[in-house]
Protein backbone atom coordinates (compact mmCIF):
# COMPACT_ATOMS: atom_id res chain seq x y z
CA UNK A 1 0.00 0.00 0.00
CA UNK A 2 1.19 3.36 -0.97
CA UNK A 3 0.71 6.30 1.70
CA UNK A 4 0.26 9.64 0.07
CA UNK A 5 2.69 12.26 2.00
CA UNK A 6 0.15 15.49 2.35
CA UNK A 7 1.48 19.00 2.28
CA UNK A 8 1.83 19.63 6.14
CA UNK A 9 0.40 22.50 6.11
CA UNK A 10 -2.76 21.44 4.38
CA UNK A 11 -4.30 20.84 7.25
CA UNK A 12 -8.09 21.99 6.04
CA UNK A 13 -11.07 19.41 7.25
CA UNK A 14 -13.59 21.25 7.30
CA UNK A 15 -14.06 24.38 4.29
CA UNK A 16 -14.22 27.35 6.76
CA UNK A 17 -10.73 26.61 7.98
CA UNK A 18 -7.86 28.45 6.07
CA UNK A 19 -5.86 25.47 4.67
CA UNK A 20 -2.08 27.20 5.76
CA UNK A 21 -1.39 26.23 9.41
CA UNK A 22 0.39 29.77 9.50
CA UNK A 23 -3.10 31.30 8.29
CA UNK A 24 -5.44 29.55 11.02
CA UNK A 25 -6.49 31.87 13.67
CA UNK A 26 -4.70 29.88 16.40
CA UNK A 27 -1.23 30.69 14.99
CA UNK A 28 -2.64 33.95 14.31
CA UNK A 29 -3.28 34.85 17.64
CA UNK A 30 -0.02 33.24 18.97
CA UNK A 31 2.26 35.31 16.72
CA UNK A 32 -0.27 38.67 18.07
CA UNK A 33 0.95 37.53 21.67
CA UNK A 34 4.73 36.99 20.72
CA UNK A 35 6.74 34.67 21.40
CA UNK A 36 6.65 33.48 25.35
CA UNK A 37 9.77 35.31 27.12
CA UNK A 38 11.03 32.75 29.64
CA UNK A 39 11.26 35.29 33.11
CA UNK A 40 14.61 34.72 34.74
CA UNK A 41 14.39 32.89 38.36
CA UNK A 42 16.19 32.91 41.01
CA UNK A 43 16.36 30.66 44.04
CA UNK A 44 14.41 33.53 46.40
CA UNK A 45 11.67 34.15 44.39
CA UNK A 46 11.36 30.11 43.45
CA UNK A 47 11.37 29.87 47.37
CA UNK A 48 8.70 32.14 47.34
CA UNK A 49 6.62 30.81 44.40
CA UNK A 50 6.79 27.51 46.89
CA UNK A 51 6.12 28.77 49.85
CA UNK A 52 3.01 30.86 48.62
CA UNK A 53 1.90 27.50 47.42
CA UNK A 54 1.60 26.11 50.70
CA UNK A 55 5.03 24.69 51.45
CA UNK A 56 6.82 24.97 54.92
CA UNK A 57 10.11 25.08 53.10
CA UNK A 58 11.70 25.02 49.92
CA UNK A 59 14.48 24.60 48.10
CA UNK A 60 16.97 24.49 44.79
CA UNK A 61 19.40 22.26 42.95
CA UNK A 62 20.45 21.81 39.86
CA UNK A 63 19.89 18.35 38.21
CA UNK A 64 23.72 18.61 37.52
CA UNK A 65 24.79 18.22 41.30
CA UNK A 66 27.07 15.51 41.73
CA UNK A 67 25.40 13.59 44.44
CA UNK A 68 22.14 13.35 42.28
CA UNK A 69 24.08 11.93 39.25
CA UNK A 70 21.97 8.14 39.90
CA UNK A 71 18.66 10.55 39.32
CA UNK A 72 19.78 11.95 36.23
CA UNK A 73 18.22 9.10 33.84
CA UNK A 74 15.59 8.64 35.81
CA UNK A 75 14.48 12.63 35.68
CA UNK A 76 15.06 13.02 32.30
CA UNK A 77 12.76 10.02 31.28
CA UNK A 78 10.07 12.42 33.05
CA UNK A 79 10.92 15.43 31.34
CA UNK A 80 13.75 15.02 28.55
CA UNK A 81 14.79 19.32 29.39
CA UNK A 82 15.06 19.43 32.41
CA UNK A 83 18.00 21.56 34.35
CA UNK A 84 16.75 22.16 37.96
CA UNK A 85 14.55 20.40 40.63
CA UNK A 86 13.06 22.34 43.55
CA UNK A 87 12.91 20.23 47.39
CA UNK A 88 9.34 21.14 49.09
CA UNK A 89 8.83 20.22 52.54
CA UNK A 90 5.62 19.85 53.98
CA UNK A 91 5.85 19.59 57.88
CA UNK A 92 3.34 17.04 59.72
CA UNK A 93 1.67 17.41 63.14
CA UNK A 94 3.65 15.31 65.38
CA UNK A 95 0.83 14.85 68.19
CA UNK A 96 -1.28 12.77 65.44
CA UNK A 97 2.30 10.58 64.05
CA UNK A 98 2.76 9.66 67.31
CA UNK A 99 -0.63 8.79 68.43
CA UNK A 100 -0.51 4.99 69.41
CA UNK A 101 -3.76 4.48 67.46
CA UNK A 102 -2.17 4.15 63.99
CA UNK A 103 -5.59 5.28 61.86
CA UNK A 104 -4.89 8.69 63.65
CA UNK A 105 -1.41 9.00 62.64
CA UNK A 106 -2.29 7.46 58.90
CA UNK A 107 -5.28 10.75 58.91
CA UNK A 108 -2.21 12.83 58.76
CA UNK A 109 0.26 11.00 56.75
CA UNK A 110 -2.34 10.92 53.87
CA UNK A 111 -3.46 14.76 54.73
CA UNK A 112 0.36 15.93 54.06
CA UNK A 113 0.72 13.72 51.32
CA UNK A 114 -2.27 14.91 49.77
CA UNK A 115 -0.83 18.51 50.53
CA UNK A 116 2.67 17.87 49.25
CA UNK A 117 1.03 16.83 45.55
CA UNK A 118 -1.20 19.73 45.73
CA UNK A 119 1.25 22.11 46.49
CA UNK A 120 4.40 20.77 43.67
CA UNK A 121 0.91 21.07 41.58
CA UNK A 122 0.58 24.67 42.54
CA UNK A 123 4.26 25.37 41.88
CA UNK A 124 4.67 23.59 38.37
CA UNK A 125 1.52 25.62 37.13
CA UNK A 126 3.21 28.86 38.31
CA UNK A 127 6.99 27.93 37.21
CA UNK A 128 4.57 27.40 33.61
CA UNK A 129 3.39 30.51 33.88
CA UNK A 130 6.77 31.64 34.20
CA UNK A 131 7.55 30.97 30.66
CA UNK A 132 9.38 27.31 31.81
CA UNK A 133 8.31 23.92 31.75
CA UNK A 134 7.70 22.29 34.84
CA UNK A 135 6.36 18.79 36.03
CA UNK A 136 5.59 17.17 39.73
CA UNK A 137 5.95 14.17 40.01
CA UNK A 138 4.20 11.95 42.91
CA UNK A 139 5.20 12.03 46.41
CA UNK A 140 5.02 8.95 46.29
CA UNK A 141 1.99 7.31 44.95
CA UNK A 142 0.68 6.03 42.77
CA UNK A 143 4.21 5.53 40.76
CA UNK A 144 5.60 3.70 37.64
CA UNK A 145 3.89 0.08 38.37
CA UNK A 146 5.46 -1.06 35.45
CA UNK A 147 8.41 -0.72 36.92
CA UNK A 148 7.99 -2.66 39.88
CA UNK A 149 9.43 -4.79 41.71
CA UNK A 150 12.54 -2.39 40.40
CA UNK A 151 12.55 1.57 41.02
CA UNK A 152 9.20 2.33 40.34
CA UNK A 153 10.07 6.35 41.73
CA UNK A 154 10.26 8.85 39.28
CA UNK A 155 12.85 11.04 41.71
CA UNK A 156 13.99 10.38 44.95
CA UNK A 157 12.94 13.20 47.19
CA UNK A 158 14.89 12.46 49.78
CA UNK A 159 18.16 13.00 47.68
CA UNK A 160 16.59 16.22 46.17
CA UNK A 161 15.94 17.52 49.43
CA UNK A 162 19.26 16.94 51.06
CA UNK A 163 21.30 17.65 47.88
CA UNK A 164 19.16 21.08 48.42
CA UNK A 165 20.35 21.70 51.44
CA UNK A 166 17.37 21.15 53.08
CA UNK A 167 17.84 18.58 55.75
CA UNK A 168 20.30 15.18 56.53
CA UNK A 169 19.33 11.22 56.09
CA UNK A 170 18.69 10.14 59.40
CA UNK A 171 19.91 7.20 61.22
CA UNK A 172 16.28 6.20 59.95
CA UNK A 173 16.98 6.69 56.28
CA UNK A 174 14.44 9.69 56.37
CA UNK A 175 15.67 13.17 55.84
CA UNK A 176 15.86 14.88 59.43
CA UNK A 177 14.89 18.97 58.44
CA UNK A 178 16.47 21.26 61.10
CA UNK A 179 13.35 22.57 62.38
CA UNK A 180 10.53 20.49 61.78
CA UNK A 181 12.73 17.31 62.55
CA UNK A 182 11.07 13.87 61.02
CA UNK A 183 7.86 15.29 60.58
CA UNK A 184 7.93 15.92 57.26
CA UNK A 185 7.12 14.61 53.56
CA UNK A 186 8.75 15.40 50.63
CA UNK A 187 8.44 16.77 46.85
CA UNK A 188 9.85 17.80 44.26
CA UNK A 189 9.48 19.74 41.25
CA UNK A 190 11.58 18.96 38.08
CA UNK A 191 11.68 22.20 35.59
CA UNK A 192 13.53 23.50 32.41
CA UNK A 193 14.30 26.70 33.88
CA UNK A 194 18.09 27.71 34.97
CA UNK A 195 17.78 28.89 38.43
CA UNK A 196 20.07 31.52 40.07
CA UNK A 197 21.52 30.42 43.24
CA UNK A 198 22.25 28.19 45.96
CA UNK A 199 20.79 27.78 49.53
CA UNK A 200 23.41 27.91 52.01
CA UNK A 201 25.03 24.71 52.94
CA UNK A 202 23.66 22.93 55.93
CA UNK A 203 26.55 22.44 58.29
CA UNK A 204 25.39 20.14 60.99
CA UNK A 205 23.78 16.76 61.08
CA UNK A 206 19.92 17.14 63.29
CA UNK A 207 20.12 13.52 63.87
CA UNK A 208 21.04 13.48 67.66
CA UNK A 209 21.98 10.00 67.65
CA UNK A 210 19.80 8.71 70.65
CA UNK A 211 18.72 5.70 68.39
CA UNK A 212 15.57 5.60 69.62
CA UNK A 213 14.24 4.67 66.55
CA UNK A 214 16.32 1.56 66.52
CA UNK A 215 14.49 0.77 69.88
CA UNK A 216 10.95 1.68 68.67
CA UNK A 217 10.75 -0.45 65.23
CA UNK A 218 8.69 -3.56 66.22
CA UNK A 219 10.80 -5.18 62.96
CA UNK A 220 14.25 -4.49 63.74
CA UNK A 221 14.73 -2.57 60.53
CA UNK A 222 16.72 0.17 61.59
CA UNK A 223 20.37 -1.05 62.74
CA UNK A 224 22.13 0.88 65.43
CA UNK A 225 25.17 0.94 62.57
CA UNK A 226 22.50 2.96 59.72
CA UNK A 227 22.03 -0.27 57.66
CA UNK A 228 18.23 -0.23 56.80
CA UNK A 229 16.65 -3.55 56.73
CA UNK A 230 14.41 -2.94 53.68
CA UNK A 231 12.15 -5.78 53.83
CA UNK A 232 11.31 -6.19 57.54
CA UNK A 233 9.94 -2.27 56.92
CA UNK A 234 8.08 -3.11 54.09
CA UNK A 235 7.00 -6.50 54.76
CA UNK A 236 5.35 -5.66 58.02
CA UNK A 237 4.59 -1.23 57.52
CA UNK A 238 3.45 -1.98 53.62
CA UNK A 239 1.10 -4.82 54.44
CA UNK A 240 -1.42 -3.27 52.67
CA UNK A 241 0.33 -1.91 49.93
CA UNK A 242 1.55 -3.60 46.62
CA UNK A 243 2.67 -7.14 47.30
CA UNK A 244 1.15 -7.32 51.14
CA UNK A 245 -2.23 -6.98 49.55
CA UNK A 246 -1.12 -9.69 46.47
CA UNK A 247 -0.19 -12.00 49.43
CA UNK A 248 -3.66 -11.54 50.63
CA UNK A 249 -4.66 -12.05 47.27
CA UNK A 250 -2.63 -15.33 47.07
CA UNK A 251 -4.08 -16.54 50.59
CA UNK A 252 -7.95 -16.21 49.36
CA UNK A 253 -6.59 -18.15 46.16
CA UNK A 254 -5.16 -20.86 48.34
CA UNK A 255 -8.11 -21.41 50.49
CA UNK A 256 -10.33 -24.22 49.67
CA UNK A 257 -12.99 -22.58 51.05
CA UNK A 258 -14.36 -19.93 53.43
CA UNK A 259 -13.81 -21.75 56.57
CA UNK A 260 -10.54 -22.22 55.77
CA UNK A 261 -9.57 -18.48 54.53
CA UNK A 262 -10.83 -17.70 58.46
CA UNK A 263 -8.14 -19.87 59.95
CA UNK A 264 -5.38 -18.45 57.38
CA UNK A 265 -6.87 -14.79 57.80
CA UNK A 266 -8.55 -12.75 60.46
CA UNK A 267 -11.39 -10.91 60.39
CA UNK A 268 -9.52 -7.95 61.81
CA UNK A 269 -7.11 -8.27 58.77
CA UNK A 270 -9.64 -8.62 56.31
CA UNK A 271 -11.66 -5.63 57.20
CA UNK A 272 -8.41 -3.30 57.63
CA UNK A 273 -7.65 -4.57 54.26
CA UNK A 274 -11.00 -3.95 52.74
CA UNK A 275 -10.62 -0.58 54.39
CA UNK A 276 -7.67 0.13 53.08
CA UNK A 277 -8.51 -0.75 49.11
CA UNK A 278 -11.85 1.66 49.55
CA UNK A 279 -10.45 4.45 51.67
CA UNK A 280 -6.60 5.04 52.06
CA UNK A 281 -4.24 2.26 52.89
CA UNK A 282 -2.69 2.30 56.16
CA UNK A 283 0.72 2.11 57.58
CA UNK A 284 1.35 -0.20 60.43
CA UNK A 285 3.97 1.45 62.07
CA UNK A 286 6.44 4.43 61.26
CA UNK A 287 7.64 4.30 64.56
CA UNK A 288 10.72 5.68 63.85
CA UNK A 289 9.74 8.39 62.76
CA UNK A 290 6.93 9.13 65.69
CA UNK A 291 9.30 8.72 67.91
CA UNK A 292 12.63 10.88 66.93
CA UNK A 293 13.24 14.40 69.42
CA UNK A 294 15.27 15.86 66.26
CA UNK A 295 14.66 19.41 65.06
CA UNK A 296 14.30 22.48 66.55
CA UNK A 297 10.66 23.03 67.04
CA UNK A 298 10.38 19.20 68.36
CA UNK A 299 12.87 18.67 70.60
CA UNK A 300 12.50 21.00 73.77
CA UNK A 301 10.37 17.84 75.53
CA UNK A 302 12.84 15.54 75.01
CA UNK A 303 15.71 18.09 76.39
CA UNK A 304 13.46 19.13 79.37
CA UNK A 305 11.65 15.71 80.58
CA UNK A 306 13.69 13.06 78.47
CA UNK A 307 11.57 10.10 81.03
CA UNK A 308 8.33 11.89 79.88
CA UNK A 309 9.12 11.47 76.37
CA UNK A 310 10.10 7.78 76.89
CA UNK A 311 6.75 7.00 78.78
CA UNK A 312 4.40 8.88 76.75
CA UNK A 313 5.79 8.52 73.07
CA UNK A 314 7.79 5.35 73.13
CA UNK A 315 6.38 3.51 75.54
CA UNK A 316 2.61 3.45 74.15
CA UNK A 317 4.16 2.21 70.74
CA UNK A 318 6.69 -0.48 71.98
CA UNK A 319 4.10 -2.01 74.32
CA UNK A 320 1.51 -1.73 71.79
CA UNK A 321 -0.06 -4.88 71.63
CA UNK A 322 -0.75 -5.27 67.77
CA UNK A 323 -0.50 -7.89 64.95
CA UNK A 324 3.78 -7.51 63.40
CA UNK A 325 3.91 -9.44 59.50
CA UNK A 326 7.14 -11.17 59.23
CA UNK A 327 8.12 -13.53 56.91
CA UNK A 328 9.24 -17.05 58.05
CA UNK A 329 13.25 -17.30 59.27
CA UNK A 330 13.80 -13.82 58.75
CA UNK A 331 15.78 -11.43 60.99
CA UNK A 332 12.65 -9.38 61.90
CA UNK A 333 10.75 -12.68 63.55
CA UNK A 334 13.87 -13.10 65.50
CA UNK A 335 13.83 -9.49 66.46
CA UNK A 336 10.08 -9.44 67.64
CA UNK A 337 10.44 -12.91 69.21
CA UNK A 338 13.05 -11.38 71.25
CA UNK A 339 12.40 -7.96 71.59
CA UNK A 340 8.61 -7.51 71.87
CA UNK A 341 7.38 -11.05 72.67
CA UNK A 342 3.61 -9.11 73.68
CA UNK A 343 2.83 -8.58 70.00
CA UNK A 344 1.33 -11.24 67.79
CA UNK A 345 3.63 -12.55 65.12
CA UNK A 346 1.49 -13.19 61.56
CA UNK A 347 3.81 -15.03 59.19
CA UNK A 348 3.56 -13.80 55.62
CA UNK A 349 5.43 -14.88 52.38
CA UNK A 350 8.22 -12.52 51.09
CA UNK A 351 6.70 -9.69 49.11
CA UNK A 352 9.60 -9.11 47.11
CA UNK A 353 9.58 -11.43 44.07
CA UNK A 354 12.26 -10.68 40.79
CA UNK A 355 11.40 -10.70 37.46
CA UNK A 356 14.39 -11.83 36.18
CA UNK A 357 17.18 -13.49 37.84
CA UNK A 358 19.22 -10.31 36.57
CA UNK A 359 16.88 -8.52 38.78
CA UNK A 360 17.25 -11.45 41.52
CA UNK A 361 20.86 -10.86 41.92
CA UNK A 362 20.09 -6.65 41.83
CA UNK A 363 17.57 -7.13 45.00
CA UNK A 364 19.19 -9.44 47.01
CA UNK A 365 20.62 -7.22 49.28
CA UNK A 366 17.12 -5.73 50.15
CA UNK A 367 15.83 -9.07 50.78
CA UNK A 368 19.10 -10.28 52.88
CA UNK A 369 18.75 -11.18 56.18
CA UNK A 370 22.18 -11.14 58.75
CA UNK A 371 20.98 -13.71 61.31
CA UNK A 372 21.22 -16.85 59.45
CA UNK A 373 24.13 -15.69 57.68
CA UNK A 374 25.97 -15.09 60.62
CA UNK A 375 29.16 -17.48 61.86
CA UNK A 376 29.91 -18.74 58.44
CA UNK A 377 31.37 -17.45 54.85
CA UNK A 378 31.35 -18.71 51.25
CA UNK A 379 31.94 -17.26 47.93
CA UNK A 380 29.10 -18.46 45.33
CA UNK A 381 29.21 -18.19 41.58
CA UNK A 382 26.40 -18.35 39.50
CA UNK A 383 26.68 -19.13 35.70
CA UNK A 384 23.03 -19.03 34.20
CA UNK A 385 22.10 -19.30 30.47
CA UNK A 386 19.70 -18.63 28.57
CA UNK A 387 17.13 -15.58 27.52
CA UNK A 388 17.80 -14.96 31.46
CA UNK A 389 21.44 -15.40 31.31
CA UNK A 390 23.74 -13.22 34.04
CA UNK A 391 26.96 -14.16 35.64
CA UNK A 392 27.12 -12.82 39.34
CA UNK A 393 29.63 -13.78 42.37
CA UNK A 394 27.91 -13.36 45.63
CA UNK A 395 30.20 -13.11 49.20
CA UNK A 396 28.63 -14.02 52.37
CA UNK A 397 30.85 -13.43 55.64
CA UNK A 398 29.84 -13.49 58.74
CA UNK A 399 26.32 -11.31 58.17
CA UNK A 400 27.68 -9.23 55.49
CA UNK A 401 26.61 -9.51 51.89
CA UNK A 402 28.40 -8.53 48.81
CA UNK A 403 27.13 -8.69 44.97
CA UNK A 404 29.38 -8.49 41.99
CA UNK A 405 28.86 -8.68 38.61
CA UNK A 406 30.61 -11.69 36.66
CA UNK A 407 32.50 -14.64 38.03
CA UNK A 408 35.32 -13.12 40.46
CA UNK A 409 37.93 -14.46 42.20
CA UNK A 410 37.82 -18.37 43.45
CA UNK A 411 34.33 -19.70 44.42
CA UNK A 412 33.51 -22.46 47.47
CA UNK A 413 30.46 -23.18 44.87
CA UNK A 414 29.36 -23.09 41.38
CA UNK A 415 25.97 -22.67 40.19
CA UNK A 416 25.37 -23.63 36.39
CA UNK A 417 21.55 -23.49 35.45
CA UNK A 418 19.31 -21.64 32.95
CA UNK A 419 18.51 -18.40 34.01
CA UNK A 420 14.82 -18.67 34.34
CA UNK A 421 15.48 -22.07 36.34
CA UNK A 422 17.05 -20.65 38.99
CA UNK A 423 14.76 -17.49 39.07
CA UNK A 424 11.94 -21.01 39.50
CA UNK A 425 14.36 -21.93 42.86
CA UNK A 426 14.94 -18.53 43.96
CA UNK A 427 11.09 -17.97 43.64
CA UNK A 428 10.07 -21.94 45.03
CA UNK A 429 7.81 -22.77 42.36
CA UNK A 430 10.76 -25.53 41.22
CA UNK A 431 12.49 -27.90 43.88
CA UNK A 432 16.14 -27.63 43.55
CA UNK A 433 17.00 -31.35 44.53
CA UNK A 434 14.44 -32.42 41.58
CA UNK A 435 16.21 -29.56 39.51
CA UNK A 436 19.98 -31.66 40.43
CA UNK A 437 18.27 -35.34 40.05
CA UNK A 438 17.21 -33.92 36.35
CA UNK A 439 20.16 -32.38 35.39
CA UNK A 440 18.52 -28.64 35.36
CA UNK A 441 20.77 -27.33 37.98
CA UNK A 442 24.60 -28.36 38.19
CA UNK A 443 26.35 -27.57 40.96
CA UNK A 444 29.96 -28.22 42.27
CA UNK A 445 31.44 -28.04 45.31
CA UNK A 446 30.00 -27.81 49.08
CA UNK A 447 26.22 -28.67 48.30
CA UNK A 448 25.23 -27.62 51.76
CA UNK A 449 26.31 -24.13 51.13
CA UNK A 450 23.00 -23.76 48.60
CA UNK A 451 20.71 -24.28 51.75
CA UNK A 452 22.85 -21.85 53.89
CA UNK A 453 21.94 -19.44 51.13
CA UNK A 454 18.64 -19.46 50.68
CA UNK A 455 17.78 -19.27 54.48
CA UNK A 456 19.82 -15.67 53.59
CA UNK A 457 16.66 -14.96 51.60
CA UNK A 458 13.94 -16.40 53.11
CA UNK A 459 10.76 -16.03 51.28
C1 LIG B 1 11.20 3.30 48.33
C2 LIG B 1 10.58 4.12 49.45
C3 LIG B 1 10.37 3.50 50.65
C4 LIG B 1 10.91 2.10 50.94
C5 LIG B 1 12.39 2.23 51.31
C6 LIG B 1 12.64 3.26 52.39
C7 LIG B 1 13.97 3.95 52.31
N1 LIG B 1 14.59 4.11 53.46
O1 LIG B 1 14.40 4.37 51.27
C8 LIG B 1 9.95 1.65 52.08
C9 LIG B 1 8.77 0.99 51.41
C10 LIG B 1 10.52 0.70 53.09
C11 LIG B 1 9.56 3.02 52.67
C12 LIG B 1 9.14 3.21 53.97
C13 LIG B 1 8.80 4.44 54.49
N2 LIG B 1 8.71 5.60 53.84
CO1 LIG B 1 9.16 5.77 51.99
N3 LIG B 1 9.62 6.13 50.24
C14 LIG B 1 10.22 5.48 49.28
C15 LIG B 1 10.42 6.33 48.00
C16 LIG B 1 9.39 5.91 46.97
C17 LIG B 1 11.83 6.29 47.42
C18 LIG B 1 12.94 6.25 48.48
C19 LIG B 1 14.29 6.55 47.90
O2 LIG B 1 14.55 7.68 47.57
N4 LIG B 1 15.17 5.54 47.76
C20 LIG B 1 16.49 5.68 47.18
C21 LIG B 1 17.60 5.99 48.21
C22 LIG B 1 17.97 7.43 48.25
O3 LIG B 1 17.20 5.65 49.47
P1 LIG B 1 18.11 4.85 50.45
O4 LIG B 1 17.60 5.13 51.80
O5 LIG B 1 19.53 5.07 50.21
O6 LIG B 1 17.84 3.36 49.90
C23 LIG B 1 17.11 2.37 50.55
C24 LIG B 1 15.83 1.97 49.85
O7 LIG B 1 15.36 2.92 48.91
C25 LIG B 1 16.11 0.66 49.22
N5 LIG B 1 16.40 0.69 47.80
C26 LIG B 1 17.49 1.16 47.21
N6 LIG B 1 17.45 0.93 45.93
C27 LIG B 1 16.31 0.29 45.68
C28 LIG B 1 15.80 -0.19 44.51
C29 LIG B 1 14.56 -0.83 44.54
C30 LIG B 1 14.02 -1.38 43.30
C31 LIG B 1 13.82 -0.94 45.76
C32 LIG B 1 12.47 -1.58 45.80
C33 LIG B 1 14.38 -0.42 46.93
C34 LIG B 1 15.61 0.16 46.87
O8 LIG B 1 17.23 0.14 49.87
C35 LIG B 1 18.02 1.17 50.41
C36 LIG B 1 18.64 0.76 51.71
O9 LIG B 1 17.80 -0.01 52.46
C37 LIG B 1 10.13 7.79 48.58
C38 LIG B 1 9.30 8.69 47.62
C39 LIG B 1 10.16 9.26 46.57
N7 LIG B 1 9.67 9.29 45.37
O10 LIG B 1 11.26 9.69 46.83
C40 LIG B 1 9.37 7.56 49.88
C41 LIG B 1 9.82 8.33 51.15
C42 LIG B 1 11.30 8.17 51.29
N8 LIG B 1 9.15 7.61 52.22
C43 LIG B 1 8.78 8.38 53.14
C44 LIG B 1 8.16 7.93 54.34
C45 LIG B 1 7.49 8.97 55.21
C46 LIG B 1 8.18 6.57 54.65
C47 LIG B 1 7.63 5.92 55.91
C48 LIG B 1 7.75 6.70 57.19
C49 LIG B 1 6.17 5.58 55.60
C50 LIG B 1 5.25 5.42 56.76
N9 LIG B 1 4.36 6.36 56.96
O11 LIG B 1 5.35 4.44 57.45
C51 LIG B 1 8.50 4.63 55.96
C52 LIG B 1 9.81 4.91 56.72
C53 LIG B 1 10.81 3.81 56.57
C54 LIG B 1 12.23 4.30 56.75
N10 LIG B 1 12.72 4.33 57.97
O12 LIG B 1 12.87 4.68 55.78
C55 LIG B 1 9.09 9.83 52.88
C56 LIG B 1 10.29 10.25 53.74
C57 LIG B 1 10.19 11.68 54.24
C58 LIG B 1 11.47 12.03 54.93
N11 LIG B 1 11.38 12.64 56.08
O13 LIG B 1 12.53 11.74 54.46
C59 LIG B 1 9.34 9.82 51.35
C60 LIG B 1 10.35 10.80 50.84
C61 LIG B 1 7.97 10.08 50.70
C62 LIG B 1 7.65 11.56 50.70
N12 LIG B 1 7.27 12.08 49.55
O14 LIG B 1 7.75 12.25 51.68
N13 LIG B 1 9.70 3.98 51.76
S1 LIG C 1 15.29 8.79 66.53
FE1 LIG C 1 17.31 9.60 67.26
S2 LIG C 1 18.83 8.33 66.15
FE2 LIG C 1 16.84 7.99 65.12
S3 LIG C 1 16.87 9.46 63.44
FE3 LIG C 1 15.83 10.48 65.15
S4 LIG C 1 17.48 11.60 66.24
FE4 LIG C 1 18.50 10.14 64.86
Amino acid sequence: MIIMQKNPDDLAVDPATPRRLADHPTAIAARARGPAVAEPLTLAAVRALALAAGADDAGVVALDHPDLAEEVPHVRRAMADARSLVAIVVRMHPDNVQSPQRSVANVEFHRASHDVDEIAHKLAVALAARGHRAINPAMAFPMEMAEFPGRTWVVSHKRVAVAAQLGRMGLHRSVIHPRFGSFIVLGTVITSAAIAGETAPLTYDPCVSCKLCVAACPVGAIEPDGAFRFSACYDHNYREFMTGFGDFVEEVADSKDRHELRRRVSQSETASMWQSLAFRPSYKAAYCLAVCPAGEDIIGRFLRDRAGHLRDTVKPLTERVETVYVVAGSDAQAHVAKRFPHKHVRVVRSSLRPASARAFFRAIPLTFQRGPARGWKATFHFDLAGADAVQATVRIDDGQLAVQDGLVGDADIVVRTDGNVWLEIATKVRNPVLAVLTGKLKVRGDRALLGKFAACFPR
